[in-house]
């Protein structure tokens, strides 16, 4: 496999799509051996095939504000591979949002889907729609327009969108509603849906839990434990709420959480009242961070700052793609990091994991470490196919047998010749395996 070869060729053919090559180069560095060895794989043209999404699909959304103005946002769907099962990945509604980003995020999709054990394929969809600011209604209209584009091609057995930021419990009701309207069927094609009407219990808290539980199994390969560590998180939105949760339960102490307009740091700890407030603040619908300080007297804002500067144990970066970078790596390296997590999607630079390779730094990539979510949304939707509800207890143990057995896949196929856990390595060789195969098994398609 050439690898300079491939990505010359993709960024000729997708210029200035940088996210995207960031995470096909990742990938493509880590099978770059695998590839080699199966030559098979190479004749069936398996890496070409699966870089570039089956379709795209991208469309205006107009919607009306409350003043009765009419505004009109970009949509897509990007399928990107379903050699596993139906096309599956979250909605993002951020104001950053382009092809670029939904390509990044469709692409890992394959991957993590692959290594949470169930039958399900990549795909990604969004908007450059912000949520921020609008009121319910006008967040009804807008999910309404976007779902009289969308639902053409989706279907519990073709595609089944999620949530992903700016996307929660509120618009995926809005959706299904529009979606149910057109189809008249009532079917689990969304996941994360209201526990009242086919949604799993667990789903929400799911990504941030099994996060933790990933971290969990990250810190026994080295004899440890949550209990007493310090815990960084960033963000505080779906990913950052669920890990919060659980750091406390396992005994560690969450002392950061950041919002786009910088971090706050709480020495003695964020649980409880704390960890509701932080909930007030986002449903406020402002995405700001810094009335935590005011509230809390022992807690301190630091403006337009990372958290990673802050002395940790543990660091859960649960906000966005590339928002730990080199420079915040070695901020973590030199302040003694045991464990990096990654609950959100790409949230560090190549040049960040570098650094915490080269340390020997226990390092989780979102797409093992933050698929939990995915996988609990797999368990909607077999529920929803069963008719069926399961207990908290069930979903739960589920979610976690599910992350241990993506940490064995990548202690797997990940272990280095020196002991030390190569996880981005044994993530990406191990769910590209399994679709590669699949691949082989189905054709030229
Ligand atoms: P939420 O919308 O609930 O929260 C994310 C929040 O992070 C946004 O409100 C955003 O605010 C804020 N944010 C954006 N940039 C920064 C920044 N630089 N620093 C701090 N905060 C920032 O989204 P989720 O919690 O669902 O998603 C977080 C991450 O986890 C994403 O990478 C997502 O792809 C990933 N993920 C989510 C899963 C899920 O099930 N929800 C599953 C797996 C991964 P603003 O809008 O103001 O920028
Ligand atoms: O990035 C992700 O894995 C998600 N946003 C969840 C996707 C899903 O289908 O539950």
């Amino acid at each position: 496999m050439n690898l300079e070869k491939l990505m010359n060729d993709l960024e000729k053919k997708h210029p200035g799509e940088v996210e995207y090559l960031q995470a096909v180069r990742e990938v493509l560095e880590s099978i770059e051996e695998v590839v080699n060895e199966n030559p098979h794989f190479e004749t069936a043209g398996i890496v070409e095939r699966i870089i570039e999404p089956d379709r795209v699909l991208s469309f205006k959304v107009p919607w009306m504000d409350d003043q009765g103005k009419v505004h009109v946002n970009l949509g897509y769907r990007v399928q990107f591979n379903n050699a596993l099962g139906p096309y599956k990945g979250g909605l993002r509604f951020h104001p950053s949002v382009n092809l670029s980003i939904l390509k990044f995020l469709g692409f890992e999709q394959i991957f993590k889907n692959s290594l949470t054990t169930l039958p399900i394929g990549g795909g990604k969809g969004g908007s450059d729609f912000n949520p921020k600011g609008k009121s319910d209604t006008e967040i009804m209209r807008f999910c309404q327009s976007f779902m009289l584009e969308l639902w053409k091609i989706i279907g519990p057995e073709m595609d089944v969108p999620a949530g992903d930021i700016g996307v929660g419990g509120k618009e995926i009701g809005y959706l299904y509603g529009m979606y149910k309207k057109l189809t008249h069927e009532h079917h689990g094609v969304l996941t994360g849906k209201g526990l009242n009407w086919g949604g799993s219990l667990i789903r929400p808290e799911a990504t941030g839990f099994g996060a933790v539980y990933f971290a969990k199994e990250m810190l026994a390969t080295k004899g440890e434990t949550f209990v007493g560590k310090t815990v960084c998180l960033s963000g505080f939105g779906n990913v950052a709420w669920g890990a919060a949760m659980k750091v406390n339960e396992l005994g560690g102490k969450v002392v950061t959480l950041s919002g786009p307009d910088g971090f706050i740091h709480d020495p003695e700890g964020i649980s409880g009242d704390k960890i509701e407030y932080m909930l007030e603040l986002r449903a406020s619908n402002q995405d700001i961070v810094a009335p935590y300080a005011m509230e809390f007297s022992e807690a301190r804002f630091h403006a337009g700052k990372h958290p990673w500067e802050i002395k940790c144990d543990v660091a859960i970066p649960c906000a966005t793609q590339n928002e730990l970078n080199e420079a915040d790596a070695k901020n973590l390296v030199a302040n003694g990091v045991l464990c990096v997590a990654e609950g959100a999607n790409m949230p560090s630079t190549p040049e960040a994991i570098e650094v915490f390779h080269e340390n020997k730094v226990l390092f989780g990539p979102g797409k093992a470490v933050n698929a939990g979510g995915v996988a609990t949304s797999g368990l909607e939707m077999s529920q929803n196919a069963m008719k069926l509800n399961w207990r908290r207890e069930e979903v739960d143990e589920r979610l976690q047998h599910i992350m241990i057995s993506i940490h064995d896949t990548c202690v797997k196929h990940g272990t280095e010749p020196d002991g030390h856990i190569n996880y981005v390595k044994g993530a990406n060789v191990a769910g590209f395996l399994k679709v590669a195969n699949a691949m082989l098994d189905q054709g030229v398609i």
